[in-house]
């Protein structure tokens, strides 16, 4: 069967999200980078890119060339937060869904209809529900499904029919597949390649020979042959969450509230991904950057915020009183991670009580927001940490 594989890009993508929450901005050259003098461009808007700003760029050299363009510091937790509902978007689909960082994504849609009708109401439905744009490339592999977004960008659609794949690369540069870098670019310059239909047209064995093993893979992309899946990530193994103080601390009270802090993140994550965990790690880095784990294992399986929070205490205790060395960072990890199914049974009726206690206290936060209810546990946590929620 032929495969419909979508690439999907959300066009200038920290810009475009800084754009959204302020449309004054749009239409202008906007660029979004680290902090001035030394930090480089992340994203720029394609009105500062039609001025020869490009991502990678020293800020210094980008306001050289666009004297007028507007700059931005980032805002990763908001592109993150726009980047899942993005990926969430997508998951409306078509289970077969491999993201790639944080604004782009393959989508395998075989056998679910027209793939461009697909494509247009995907960009449609970001285009309300988040106002940003995504260009989106068609084809019957990925590699060619990419080339074809990189070449309909910004806001565009390309579908590259099948058995057309090789005529639709041949007239476009080597460097526009995947892989081809400077070096590689140089080479086969040398060797009076430019096109990808020149390099198409070279003998595998002379390609082998030049670049090894890398040698095949170039030949058959740019053939338009490109056999991978659309591979959804796999779960991760451990879930984490962890903070550096502003000033190095050995206040237990601070200590306490922040590791109780990062427990219901931990947990919050634990439940969202329906998942329990076995094994209980402290991580504490001191003052002069030492760093030690504790672990603790569970004879059950649990995603309770107060169990994670008092195995953690437990440990915190334990370390504290081996050293008594200022904390520069602390954090938390669960592991050894199972799924929802077997456990519920198997915990004593207390921690079952607790667990769904987090279920309410979650859903009541999603649907009203996080700091709308809190455990009287954590009160003493707003002195101590007036930001943390
Ligand atoms: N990014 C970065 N540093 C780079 C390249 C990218 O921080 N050198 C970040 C900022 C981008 C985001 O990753 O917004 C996505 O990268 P893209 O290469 O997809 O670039 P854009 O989305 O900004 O633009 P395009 O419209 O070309 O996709
Ligand atoms: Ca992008």
């Amino acid at each position: 069967m032929i495969r419909q594989i979508l690439h999907v890009d959300l066009d200038a993508f920290f810009v475009s999200v800084e754009q959204a929450l302020r449309p004054s901005l749009k239409g202008k050259p906007v660029i979004v980078g680290g902090n001035p003098p030394r930090g480089v461009v992340a994203s720029a808007s394609y009105e500062a890119r039609a001025q020869g700003v490009r991502a990678g760029m020293p800020l210094s050299r980008a306001h050289r060339l666009c004297p007028q363009a507007i700059s931005l510091q980032v805002d990763f937790p908001r592109y993150r937060q726009v980047s899942e509902k993005f990926m969430n978007i997508l998951a409306d689909f078509s289970p077969y869904i491999e993201p790639v960082g944080l604004d782009e994504a393959y989508l395998d849609v075989t056998g679910s209809g027209s793939a461009t009708e697909i494509a247009s109401i995907l960009k449609s439905r970001i285009k309300s529900e988040l106002a940003l744009t995504a260009t989106v490339g068609i084809a019957c592999c990925k590699v060619v499904a990419k080339i074809a977004s990189g070449l309909a960008k910004p806001d565009g659609l390309l579908e590259v029919k099948p058995g057309k794949e090789r005529g639709f690369l041949a007239p476009l540069l080597v460097a526009r597949l995947p892989g081809v870098g400077k070096k590689t670019g140089q080479i086969l310059r040398g060797m009076g390649v430019v096109t990808i239909g020149q390099l198409a047209a070279l003998p595998l064995p002379l390609l082998r020979h030049t670049f090894g093993i890398s040698g095949e893979t170039l030949y058959r992309y740019a053939n338009g042959i490109d056999q991978s899946e659309v591979e959804p990530p796999s779960p991760a193994k451990s879930i984490s969450r962890e903070t550096t103080f502003a000033e190095d601390t050995l206040d237990f009270s601070l200590l306490e509230a922040m590791l109780g802090c990062l427990s219901e993140r931990v947990g919050d994550e634990l439940r969202c991904q329906n998942r329990r965990a076995r094994c209980i790690t402290l991580k504490l880095k001191y003052a002069d950057f030492k760093e030690i784990t504790r672990s603790h294992i569970l004879k059950v399986a649990c995603q309770a915020d107060q169990v994670i929070f008092e195995i953690g205490l437990g440990l915190l205790e334990k370390a504290l009183a081996k050293s008594h060395k200022p904390v520069r960072l602390i954090g938390i990890k669960v592991s050894n991670l199972v799924g929802e199914e077997p456990q519920l049974s198997m915990l004593d009726s207390a921690t079952e009580k607790l667990e769904k206690l987090d279920h309410v206290i979650d859903h009541i936060r999603r649907r009203y927001g996080y700091s709308l209810i809190q455990r009287g546990r954590t009160l003493s946590f707003n002195r101590l940490l007036p930001k943390w929620r």
